[in-house]
């Protein structure tokens, strides 16, 4: 009776298979031979040769090849080697192989051929389709995997949906002009996706830079696959269950992104272009005029002689290095442009000198490729090989010899015009340090990561105590290690500015926390109320920047009339107001490697209902950002995840979770209207407006305590540009708040590192306060000097800042 079942179950199988394998490939067969390798297993299946390591404590690595060996193991975008010490427990059966690892387990099904991933609780939370599980077909290979119907996914570099289920992506790094919602591939290939179920979750990280494909349920229901057309089947499971747990093993693999300056948090004002010289001395004279922030201006491809690169338009830039300088002492950084594609020009330097070093890309035939961008017939460095990224890095010395501070890599895919691929041949060969040839394929998508890396590497060693900044559209997995990026040319629609949210959201997941998008889309001339709402979202993103393209209206923040200018100002003072947590939550991803902007899911896994939110985010652990992103929302509403909540505009208290939907209110929100919240259990510092981020504020540091559970908080400071800070030259101090029934205490640690802080007083703000105090005690001495305002139950005392910890006790 069983036996016949099973037969029965055999014959569905293989009926499956036939019909799948037609369209699919080859399945991976049944194991043959195991043999115990360091660190894991390799497995000689019936198509194919697989090799199951332990990456690390909470990473397991999966290869699998045709061919009789595994290539050479060699990655763009993986730095941490397997340590030593990570030992995985193998055990053997006749029907599995199991390697643990303390997160969790793989265990390795022995017929068919298929692998289950199980949490430390020996739960299975992740397993191959057992219809087909790993197929070839060719040089190309799938991988598919079950999809449990209540599992989503987030990640994939700059994708526009929060939760990418239901969609299908391909990596292959792409100038998207006039991108939309469903515009696919876009501008960058970050092959990490995080998924999330139940509160449980795991990352998959498919290690190929050839064109990758990644489908979340749109070609079957119930499972979702990834491949490529060539590469390795290589790819990384990371195992949580907590998602942030995911991120940091992720950024341990892959690299964290180096400290910002402090400058680039700033608000930046861009365009394509802004010429001549006197507009862009008029436009850094305004903001400071009119008292508006700023701290970037950024100079796009017009100033350039002919758009050759590494060139100054003399006609419209005539006393350029003045004009550096000069911005400079305004406060203002300056940006330039500098694309990666070289003028086919003799007597054009960067062209002499990369022919004579042979640093140019190359056609099968040997000649060296050209396309046609910016300045015409132009060819590409090659930025596989090292000696011509060093190269490459040379050219910005005359730049940084005037004091330009930031650089960006545009149109680096590489974006190619006239051609329908809009990119270089398949076939066209590149060299790597090695000594081997490869065509294009396989390096399409690391081509634009290289070229940031080139400029990073160039500009450390051009200033060795400057932290470089480098702007790029293009990104590869660990691309974050080199530059911050930017979601390439939006336009000026409410559709848009609902999609920074995702968009941003995505990119943080993948590694890449320092992005941003142009406030006010690209292409088109938003309604001076969207522009306003988008400055207002902005000041809460990691990266500030307006931009716009050529031919479109002026987009700087008075173009609007006064009360638009106004507004814009409030939220651009309110940017600077909050840097010091924008800084310190800089210095943590860079640290580890948590996004700055982050999902609702990140900090509330177990709030199921949040999951698909992509409306509203978080800025760091604390802040909750909840924009209105519908044109069609006369009026809509925040949801909160559970707990308590403060209004960080009015300090009223709130209780969040999952709430009946309360009646829509009569009026929309005006431009001003952006909600904010604050999670009870919050510390967050605060300075006073300064008009460029070169200006030391006055006043004390405002630490704004938000009473609740785990009340705490920190701050992180430092000279804002040096690696002093490597040096012990940095600041940091930690915070917490305890409540009692008519008592709150705050407590700050001494400080560490030996930088001293720009100010002298630290003015406590603690919200939540039902009645009067009646004694604020400082060190355990009454003090005087506080300030109540009952209307908003907030307290006010101003102490002195001490290196060693202090402790402040209000009863009320
Ligand atoms: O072919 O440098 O996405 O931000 O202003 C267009 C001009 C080239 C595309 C970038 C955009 C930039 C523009 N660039």
């Amino acid at each position: 009776m069983r036996k016949a079942a099973v037969y029965l179950f055999l014959a569905v199988c293989s009926v499956t298979a036939i019909s799948t394998e037609a369209q699919q490939g080859t399945s991976i067969g049944n194991a043959a031979r195991v043999v115990r390798i360091a660190g894991g297993v390799e497995i000689k299946a019936g198509h194919a040769m697989i090799r199951v390591t332990a990456a690390s404590e909470s990473v397991i690595r999966v290869r699998a090849t045709q061919q009789e060996m595994l290539a050479t193991d060699v990655s763009w975008a993986v730095i941490q080697r397997p340590s030593e010490s990570t030992v995985p427990k193998i055990t053997e059966t006749s029907s599995k192989v199991e390697i643990a690892i303390p997160a969790g387990r793989v265990r390795i099904m022995k017929s068919p051929l298929r692998l289950v991933f199980l949490d430390e609780k020996g739960q299975v939370i992740n397993e191959d389709d057992d219809r087909l599980p790993m197929s070839f077909a060719g040089a190309a290979f799938r991988v598919t995997k079950k999809m449990p119907e209540d599992e989503i996914y987030s990640g994939l570099g700059d994708k526009t949906s929060l939760n990418l289920r239901n969609h299908a992506f391909t990596m292959w790094n792409t100038d998207a002009f006039g991108w939309q919602e469903s515009t696919d591939p876009l501008y960058k290939s970050i092959p990490f996706f995080l998924a999330l179920r139940k509160g449980t979750s795991y990352g998959i990280f498919l290690d190929n830079p050839w064109r990758t494909y990644f489908d979340f349920g749109k070609a079957s229901i119930d499972s979702y696959s990834f491949g490529s057309d060539g590469g390795e089947l290589n790819y990384y499971f990371l195992f949580g269950p907590d998602p942030k747990k995911v991120l940091i093993s992720f950024a341990k693999l892959t690299g964290k992104p180096p400290l910002p300056p402090l400058w680039a948090l700033g608000y930046q004002q861009s365009r394509y272009s802004y010429f001549p010289e006197s507009k862009v001395r008029e436009l850094a004279h305004t903001f400071r005029a009119k008292r508006i922030p700023a701290d970037v201006i950024y100079l796009d491809i017009d100033y350039q002689d002919g758009y050759r690169p590494f060139t100054v338009n003399r006609e419209y830039f005539p006393t350029f290095e003045t004009m550096i300088q000069d911005l400079r002492g305004q406060g203002f950084s300056t940006i330039l442009i500098t694309d990666l594609h070289i003028a086919k020009a003799a007597g054009y330097r960067p062209y002499e000198e990369g022919i004579a070093g042979d640093h140019f890309v190359k056609n099968p035939d040997g000649s060296v490729f050209v396309g046609k961008v910016w300045p015409g017939d132009s060819v590409f460095p090659e930025f596989t090989l090292s000696r011509t990224r060093t190269w490459w890095g040379s050219l910005y010395k005359d730049f940084v010899s005037m004091g330009v501070r930031g650089f960006w890599n545009d149109m680096n895919e590489p974006a190619i015009f006239v051609r329908r691929d809009k990119t270089m041949p398949l076939d066209t060969v590149h060299r790597l340090d090695d000594g081997s040839k490869v065509d294009h394929r396989s390096v399409h998508n690391v081509f634009g990561m290289q070229n940031s890396r080139a400029t990073y590497e160039g500009l450390l060693k051009l200033e060795a105590n400057e932290r470089p900044f480098v702007l790029t559209r293009a990104i590869y997995a660990g691309g974050q290690r080199y530059a911050a990026t930017w979601t390439g040319d939006n336009s000026s629609t409410w559709n848009h500015l609902r999609m920074t949210i995702p968009t941003l959201l995505n990119l943080g997941i993948s590694g890449v926390p320092l992005a941003g998008n142009d406030l006010g889309g690209f292409n088109g001339n938003p309604s001076p109320d969207l522009l306003t709402r988008w400055i207002a979202l902005g000041a809460f993103t990691p990266i500030y920047r307006n931009h716009a393209n050529k031919g479109s209206a002026n987009r700087e923040p008075w173009v609007d009339g006064p009360e638009h200018e106004q507004w814009r100002r409030e939220f651009i003072e309110q940017r600077y107001r909050m840097l010091p947590y924008i800084y310190t939550l800089a210095e943590e991803s860079s640290r580890t490697g948590m996004p700055i902007m982050r999902p609702l899911f990140l900090e509330f896994p177990q709030e199921e209902w949040l999951y698909e939110n992509q409306d509203e985010f978080l800025l760091g652990p604390h802040m909750l950002v909840a924009p209105r992103v519908w044109e069609m929302a006369i009026s809509y509403e925040v949801r909160l995840p559970a707990g308590e909540w403060y209004d960080y505009w009015t300090g009223q208290k709130v209780t969040g979770g999952q709430a009946p939907p309360k009646p829509a209110a009569a009026a929309p929100p005006a431009p001003t209207d952006l909600p904010v919240f604050v999670r009870a259990g919050a510390i967050i510092p605060h300075q006073r407006v300064i008009q460029t981020t070169q200006e030391v504020p006055q006043g004390p540091l405002e630490l704004r305590v938000y009473p609740g559970p785990n009340c705490s908080g920190s701050i992180y400071l430092d000279d804002g540009h040096t690696f002093n800070y490597q040096r012990g030259e940095f600041m940091r101090q930690s915070f917490t708040c305890s409540q009692a029934e008519h008592s709150i205490t705050v407590q700050t640690t001494g400080s560490e590192g030996s930088y001293k802080a720009w100010f002298s007083e630290v003015q406590f703000t603690v919200y939540g306060l039902t009645s009067a105090p009646r004694r604020v005690n400082i060190e355990g001495v009454s003090a005087q000097n506080f300030h109540f305002d009952p209307t908003r139950g907030v307290v006010t005392v101003v102490v002195p800042q001490h290196a060693s910890s202090a402790k402040l006790e209000i009863q009320y």
